[in-house]
């Protein structure tokens, strides 16, 4: 009997010693399990923390983007609309100077068309009086004047008649005449040595003015009527030469 409750006691112990190994077991077991499980949480909080680190530079990143953009949209529309509007006063502008130059050219035009009526008419007038009219390019004496006429085949140009002396002056004309009273003072004659009977001396002319002894003939063209345009000027002054020759030449 003592040998049996020597048994039971043996298996007793030996029961509770493999039950509080296989406690000790599965707590070493447990402990293990919840490290794991802690690491892993670990491991999981720091990658969602590192997920949200990311989420958050990169909505940073995009809204500094974004906001770039827009701020560079906002200047360039603003610039486009400031160009623009330059564009239409531009555009205006330049309507307003080509409607101001067709209007000009068409003034112009209108002139020119009178301009060419009237030359036709006083070219039909000197083909009236049998002359052509023109005039040199430079001034010089009365006497180098008359020479540069002559060499043109016609010689400085005589006034004896109103109606040709208003033509000329119509013609805005200016520069020596063929009259001259050098031979005699006071005896105004013309190139062709005829006296000259019909005059058109401005107000005043011929004075011999300051004493000098003026004694060549000048055609100054004004706007008066009747067209008085003639001035005694000193023969070695210089204007232009006005002068003539026949038609038929
Ligand atoms: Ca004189
Ligand atoms: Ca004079």
């Amino acid at each position: 009997m003592i040998m049996m409750d020597n048994d039971i006691y043996g298996n007793t112990t030996t029961n509770e010693q493999k039950r509080t190994t296989a406690s000790q077991q599965s707590g070493a077991e447990q402990g293990d399990g919840f490290r794991r499980y802690r690491r892993a949480a670990v491991c999981l909080g720091l990658l969602g923390l590192v997920l949200l680190g990311v989420a958050a530079f990169l909505c940073i990143k995009y809204r500094t983007e974004r906001d770039q953009i827009l701020e560079s949209y906002t200047g360039l529309h603003e610039d486009l609309l400031a160009n623009y509007s330059s564009c239409e006063k531009q555009k205006v502008q330049l309507e307003t100077n080509y409607s101001s130059l067709v209007k000009e050219r068409d003034q112009l035009s209108s002139l020119r068309s009178m301009l060419e009526a009237k030359v036709t008419q006083l070219e039909k007038q000197f083909q009236e009086f049998n002359c052509r009219i023109f005039q040199s390019a430079t001034e010089d004496t009365w006497n180098m004047s008359r020479k540069y006429c002559r060499e043109k085949g016609g010689d400085l140009v005589m006034i004896k008649s109103k109606e040709k002396q208003t033509v000329l002056n119509e013609m805005r004309l200016n520069g020596w005449i063929g009259l001259s009273d050098e031979s005699v003072e006071g005896k105004w004659t013309w190139v062709d040595t005829t006296t000259a009977n019909q005059t058109f001396w401005d107000e005043g002319q011929p004075d011999n003015w300051g004493s000098v002894d003026e004694d060549c003939a000048v055609f100054h063209s004004k706007d008066d009527d009747p067209p008085l345009t003639w001035h005694d000027h000193k023969c070695s002054s210089k204007h232009l030469a006005i002068c003539e020759k026949s038609a038929f030449q």
